[in-house]
C-alpha cells in the first residue's frame, strides 16, 4: 500500500515537473496571426481609460436588439476586458444609437447622417467621457464599433476618435478564387477556408471569423468561388451550403455571390442551349434565381467570367457579353446584381492584348441592365506589378464600373515575398481618367472587388504581412481617399506593435516594398515575364507556347536591338484608347515616367535616356536597386527582434531570406537573358550574373503552388 502510494506521489511529482517544464518554456500564449489585426492586446497604465468605456460591453442601447447589435456589444466587450484586464464596467458609458431613436436636439443628433449611405455611422464623445456611435441602420453601428476599436489599438487613446464616416461605394467585396475541392487558383495560404464537402451539416469558426475580420474594415459581400466556375454550385445540395454561410455571414453585413458558370443551363439544367435569347435558357435561370432567394432572401447576385480563356458566354451563340449579362440581371430582378467580367482576350486576335476588352467592351456602353456592373481589372493586361489603369475606365459613362484588384500576390512573389499592395491600388484609383474623373470617382456607385489572399494557413493569407493587403484592400474600398502611410502604420500598430519607432520601421518597410519588387522583376514597364502556368519567377525566353499572348516574349519584345512594346501610333496605338490629356503623358518616350517607358515604348538598348543613363544602364541600375531594397527591407526588420514576438519575427525573417534569393534570381536570371541577346556588358561596377543563363533556364518548379 505505502509502495503503492509511494509510487502514484512519485508519478505526480514527474507529471508536475512536466508541467513545470513544459509551462516555463512554452509561452503562455504565442502570436501565430490568427487574431489578424483584431489583437486587443492589453492596454498599460493610462492607455487602459481609453477602453474603459466599453469594458464589458456595458452599453447604452438606443436601438432593438438584433445579431448584428449583438456582435457589437459582445465585440466591444470582449475588446475592454482584453485591453483592460477588467471584466465589469458598473457605469455604462458607451451609447449605440440608432439614428430614428436619437432627440433633436439631443447631442447624438448627426445631420450627416441624414441620406448617408448604408453603413454610415458617427462617433462622439460626451464632456464625461461618454463615447456615442450613431448610425442609421445596424451594420453601421458594427461598423462605428470596430472604428472605436482601431482607433483605440492602434493610438492607445480614445482621444481623436470623433468623426464621422460613410463608405464610398456601394459594394466592397472579397471575389475568392476557390474550388469546391479545396484548391485555391492563384492561393498562396494553403487550401480553400470554405469546407464545402461538410457544409451545411458543419460550420468551421472560421467562417464566423472570417466574417468578422471583414466587417470590421467594410467588406460587405464575398464571391465564394472561383470565376472559372463549377456548374454544380448552382444544384440544390450547393444552395444549402451556401445559405448556412449567408445565415452566419447575415450578422456582420456579408452578403453572398456566387461566380455562375454561363454554359449551366446544358451543364445540369437538361438544355441543349445556353443561348441568352433563347426562352428556355431564361426560364432556367429565372427559376434558378427564385430558388436561391427562396433560401437566401439577400443573396448577393452572380459573378460571370464569358467568353474568357476558354469559359463559355454569350459569343458561343453569336450574341454580346451585353445580351449575356441582360439576360442574368433579369432572372435576379431588383433583388442582385450581375457583375459581368471585362477580362477578355483572345487567341485568335492579333491586336495587342493590351486593347482587346476595350474594343470588344466599350460600343457596348449604354447597353447593360442597371442591375448590371462591369467589373474591369486595374490594368488592361493582368494584375502585373505595375500596369498603366485600364483605359475602359475612362470610356464608359454610360455603365456602372467596378476596379478589380488582384490582393493575392499571383504577381508578385507569392505570399514570401514582402509587397504591400496599398500604394498599387493608390496609383489606379487616383489615376485622373481625363474624361470621367479619377478612377476611384468612375467606380464610387459600384465599388472594389478584391481576389482574395485567404487560405487555410493559421495566419490567414500565408504570410504575415500578406494580411496587411486584406486589410488595407477593405479600408480603400471604404475610403479610397486614405493614404497608403495612414494604412499601414494603423495596420503595423494594431498587427504588431504600438511602439512609435518601430511603427515607424515598419511602415517604412512596407510602403515601398511594392515599388522595390517592381524593380527587381519587371522595372520600367516590362510585364508578364513570369513562367508559363504556375507563374513562379522568370522566364523571359518563353516565346513559343501556342496562344501569342502567353509568351513573355510577346510582351518585352526584346532583341538584338532593343526592348519594350510600342502601344504609340507608330506600334499598337493602345494609347489611342485613352483620353488625349492622359496618352499626352505617355507619348513622349523622353516625357514619360520611366516606369512606364517600356510598357508604352520600344527603346533602342544604347538609347540615352534623360537621366543620362543608357536604357541599358539604367535597367541594370535598377534591377540592382531592388536587390538593395530587399536587403535594406531585410536589415530594417532584423532590429525589430526585441519588439516583434519570437513566432511571427522568425516567420517574417525567414519569408525575407527568401526574398533575397529570389530578387537575385529574378536579376540574375532577366539580365543573363538580356545579355544573350544585346550581347552587352554589365555597366562598370554591377554585381556579376551569377549563374549562366543554361542554369537559370534549366529550373523547373512543377510543384508550384496556385495553378
Ligand atoms: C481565374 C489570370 C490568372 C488566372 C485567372 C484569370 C482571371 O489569367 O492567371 O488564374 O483565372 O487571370 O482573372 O480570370
Amino acid at each position: 500500500m505505502m509502495r503503492g502510494r509511494g509510487l502514484v506521489n512519485q508519478l505526480a511529482t514527474l507529471v508536475v515537473t512536466i508541467l513545470t517544464c513544459v509551462w516555463m518554456t512554452v509561452p503562455a500564449y504565442a502570436e501565430d496571426g490568427y487574431d489578424l489585426w483584431l489583437r486587443y492586446t492589453l492596454l498599460s497604465g493610462e492607455e487602459a481609460n481609453a477602453a474603459r468605456p466599453f469594458v464589458g460591453g456595458s452599453v447604452q442601447l438606443l436601438a432593438d436588439r438584433s445579431e448584428t447589435i449583438n456582435r457589437a456589444i459582445s465585440e466591444l466587450g470582449e475588446a475592454g476586458a482584453a485591453m483592460t484586464g477588467l471584466k465589469i464596467s458598473p457605469h455604462p458609458q458607451l451609447v449605440l444609437a440608432r439614428a430614428d431613436r436619437v432627440e433633436s436636439g439631443s447631442y447624438l443628433a448627426e445631420i450627416r447622417l441624414v441620406g448617408a449611405p448604408e453603413g454610415a455611422f458617427s462617433i462622439r464623445t460626451a464632456r464625461n467621457g461618454r463615447i456615442a456611435i450613431t448610425a442609421n441602420d445596424d451594420i453601421g453601428l458594427l461598423y462605428g464599433t470596430f472604428a472605436l476599436l482601431r482607433h483605440v489599438q492602434a493610438t492607445g487613446s480614445n482621444e481623436g476618435v470623433e468623426r464621422f464616416s460613410a463608405p464610398a461605394m456601394p459594394l466592397r467585396m472579397l471575389n475568392h478564387w476557390d474550388n469546391p475541392d479545396g484548391h485555391v487558383e492563384r492561393g498562396y495560404a494553403g487550401r480553400s477556408i470554405f469546407d464545402w464537402w461538410h457544409l451545411p451539416e458543419k460550420l468551421d469558426q472560421r467562417m464566423i471569423d472570417y466574417a468578422r475580420a471583414n466587417a470590421s474594415i467594410g467588406i460587405n459581400g464575398a464571391v465564394v468561388n472561383n470565376v472559372n466556375a463549377r456548374s454544380f454550385m448552382l444544384e440544390p445540395r450547393y444552395i444549402a451550403k451556401l445559405k448556412r454561410l449567408a445565415d452566419a455571414w447575415r450578422p456582420y453585413g456579408i452578403r453572398v455571390y456566387l461566380s455562375a458558370r454561363f454554359s449551366a443551363p446544358r451543364d445540369i439544367g437538361g438544355l441543349d442551349t445556353a443561348d441568352p435569347l433563347d426562352p428556355a435558357v431564361r426560364a432556367w435561370w429565372q427559376a434558378k434565381a427564385d430558388e436561391i432567394y427562396a433560401a437566401i432572401p439577400d443573396f448577393g447576385g452572380f459573378l460571370v467570367k464569358a467568353n474568357s480563356e476558354g469559359q463559355p458566354g454569350p459569343q458561343d451563340y453569336g450574341r454580346t457579353h451585353a445580351d449575356g449579362a441582360n439576360m442574368l440581371a433579369e432572372a435576379l430582378g431588383p433583388r442582385g446584381t450581375v457583375i459581368w467580367r471585362a477580362f477578355v482576350y483572345s487567341a485568335e486576335d492579333e491586336t495587342d492584348r493590351a486593347k482587346q476588352a476595350y474594343a470588344e467592351f466599350v460600343p457596348l456602353d449604354g447597353q447593360f441592365a442597371d442591375n448590371v456592373i462591369v467589373q474591369v481589372k486595374n490594368g488592361p493586361i493582368d494584375f502585373q506589378p505595375r500596369e498603366p489603369f485600364h483605359p475602359i475606365f475612362g470610356a464608359m459613362p454610360n455603365t456602372r464600373l467596378m476596379l478589380e484588384a488582384q490582393i493575392t500576390k499571383e504577381y508578385l512573389g507569392f505570399a514570401s515575398h514582402l509587397a504591400f499592395l496599398a500604394p498599387m491600388w493608390k496609383e489606379v484609383l487616383d489615376a485622373e481618367t481625363g474624361r470621367m474623373g479619377s478612377v476611384a470617382q468612375v467606380v464610387a456607385p459600384a465599388g472594389l472587388a478584391g481576389v482574395a489572399n485567404t487560405g487555410s494557413d493559421r495566419n490567414w493569407t500565408g504570410s504575415h504581412f500578406d494580411q496587411a493587403n486584406w486589410y488595407a484592400f477593405g479600408r480603400l474600398a471604404w475610403n479610397p481617399s486614405l493614404d497608403s502611410e495612414t494604412i499601414a502604420r494603423e495596420w503595423a500598430a494594431q498587427t504588431f506593435t504600438r511602439h512609435p519607432a518601430s511603427i515607424d520601421r515598419i511602415a517604412n518597410i512596407m510602403l515601398g516594398s511594392r515599388e522595390t519588387v517592381a524593380r527587381y522583376m519587371t522595372p520600367m514597364g516590362l510585364a508578364h515575364l513570369m513562367d508559363t502556368g504556375h507563374h513562379y519567377g522568370p522566364a523571359p525566353w518563353v516565346c513559343d507556347l501556342p496562344r501569342p499572348e502567353w509568351n513573355p516574349c510577346y510582351y518585352h519584345r526584346a532583341d538584338e536591338q532593343g526592348i519594350g512594346f510600342d502601344r504609340t501610333v507608330s506600334g499598337s496605338d493602345a494609347l489611342s484608347q485613352y483620353h488625349p490629356s492622359v496618352a499626352s503623358q505617355w507619348a513622349d518616350p523622353a516625357q514619360i515616367d520611366p516606369r512606364f517607358l517600356l510598357w508604352f515604348h520600344r527603346v533602342d538598348w544604347n538609347e540615352r535616356l534623360p537621366s543620362g543613363r543608357t536604357l541599358w544602364e539604367e535597367l541594370v541600375g535598377r534591377y540592382d536597386r531592388g536587390i538593395a531594397e530587399v536587403d535594406a527591407m531585410t536589415a530594417s526588420w532584423a532590429l525589430l527582434e526585441d519588439v516583434i514576438d519570437p513566432g511571427r519575427f522568425r516567420d517574417v525573417s525567414q519569408n525575407l531570406a527568401i526574398q533575397q534569393a529570389e530578387a537575385r534570381w529574378w536579376r540574375g536570371t532577366s539580365l543573363a537573358y538580356w545579355q544573350s541577346l544585346n550581347n552587352l556588358p554589365l555597366p562598370e561596377g554591377a554585381q556579376p550574373v551569377p549563374d549562366t543563363l543554361g542554369e537559370y533556364r534549366a529550373r523547373r518548379f512543377p510543384e508550384a503552388p496556385g495553378q
